[in-house]
């Protein structure tokens, strides 16, 4: 009955239509065997201390970042290389900073452009940077900073993902730094979601001229994710609970710390998924666009940290604010989940983040 209860999330319910809830609770109560089957979980790279982004290239390859030792390691062909692709100076592991987000330029397979998120320590205090390198043969080397600067904090909420968005602008997600005074403060990158060219400049069609903030009001986001139609999601971690899923608006203000969960005042956005009274402390996002795993086409799926699962949610269609089904995938099998990403090949790839070296990365398909 627990398994059955912990799926009926309370707080959704009045947003779930009575059809929906009903398969909801058939598919919980049922167990996920019939779900999963034929779907095969296979490891790829295995002894990896906390792989925090996964970003594939066009010919396949898989970069990742691991956190605390600032490498960024490559799997060619379904093999882990020996030698890392770089090492960054990080800072500030203890406090979730360190290598966080990778992505790739779009013209990668042309001009070999990886962008990463990193805390490092500027004159003594952390900050967090937005740094280009350019990828030669599985070496990379460090060629511009796009960004520094940005708030960092040795103890936690340092954000960190980073993606390139269908319109070609730079996206990355950034923590309030456990300093609830800055995700309001709108001269301050803390708490938001930035948005920039490629090489760091302010888009002139961003919300705020002038400025490289999307959205404010944000308390540690972690994971972007566009669907089909070019609508932003972005999950966040709240306060002891109160986990969210955000369709993210831009020059639009979530909340943080003003609001907690939902609030319904119209001044903010309130989320449109929100896990209370249980904990996901969600990370990596993406939408599944491939058929290889048809029952997840569309859909969104991100990994909880704490939840320790990987979680699907599908919205009634692209750009809505309304969940019609909702499930928690792997639950207690591989432990903390922190990226997931869809290969060139449709097979979705989840990172583990236990710690300790014990760290895998995933690949889930037919
Ligand atoms: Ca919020």
């Amino acid at each position: 009955m627990h398994n059955c209860r912990t799926r009926l999330w309370s707080s959704q319910i009045s947003r779930i239509v009575l059809v929906s809830m009903v398969a909801l609770l058939v598919t919980a109560c049922a167990g996920l065997q019939t779900l999963l089957s034929g779907l095969t979980v296979t490891t790829v790279a295995s002894g990896l201390d906390i792989p925090w982004a996964l970003a594939f290239v066009p010919d396949g390859r898989l970069f990742f970042t691991q956190r605390n030792s600032g490498q960024i390691r490559v799997i060619v062909g379904g093999v882990l290389q020996p030698t890392p692709a770089v090492t960054l100076p990080v800072c500030c592991a203890s406090g979730e900073g360190g290598a966080l987000g990778l992505t790739p330029d779009p013209n990668f397979a042309a001009n070999g452009f990886l962008y990463v998120y990193y805390t490092h320590t500027q004159t003594g205090v952390p900050r967090n940077r937005i740094e280009r390198l350019i990828v030669s043969g599985n070496t990379a080397t460090r060629d511009l900073i796009l960004l520094d600067g940005i708030p960092g904090s040795l103890d936690r909420h340092n954000g960190g993902r980073l993606k390139v968005g269908p319109d070609g602008m730079l996206y990355a997600t950034i923590g309030d730094t456990n300093d609830t005074t800055l995700p309001q403060n709108a001269g301050s990158l803390a708490g938001k979601i930035l948005r920039m060219t490629l090489t760091g400049q302010v888009p002139p069609d961003n919300p705020f001229p002038g400025s490289l903030v999307y959205t404010l009001g944000h308390r540690n986001p972690q994971g972007l994710a566009w669907d089909r139609s070019g609508a932003l999601y972005a999950t966040e971690h709240g306060p002891t609970s109160n986990d969210e899923v955000n369709h993210i608006l831009p020059g639009r203000n979530y909340g943080w710390p003003i609001i907690v969960g939902r609030g319904g005042n119209p001044a903010y956005v309130d989320p449109l998924f929100l896990f209370f009274p249980e904990t996901c402390a969600p990370s990596g996002a993406t939408f599944v666009t491939s058929n290889l795993i048809p029952e997840w086409n569309g859909d969104l799926l991100f990994t909880c940290l704490r939840g320790v699962h990987l979680h699907r949610l599908r919205l009634a269609g692209p750009g809505a604010d309304l969940i019609v089904q909702s499930e928690a995938l792997y639950a207690n099998v591989y432990g903390r989940m922190r990226d997931v990403a869809v290969g060139p090949e449709g097979a979705v790839h989840v990172s583990t983040s236990n710690g300790g070296g014990a760290d895998q990365v995933l690949r889930i398909a037919r």
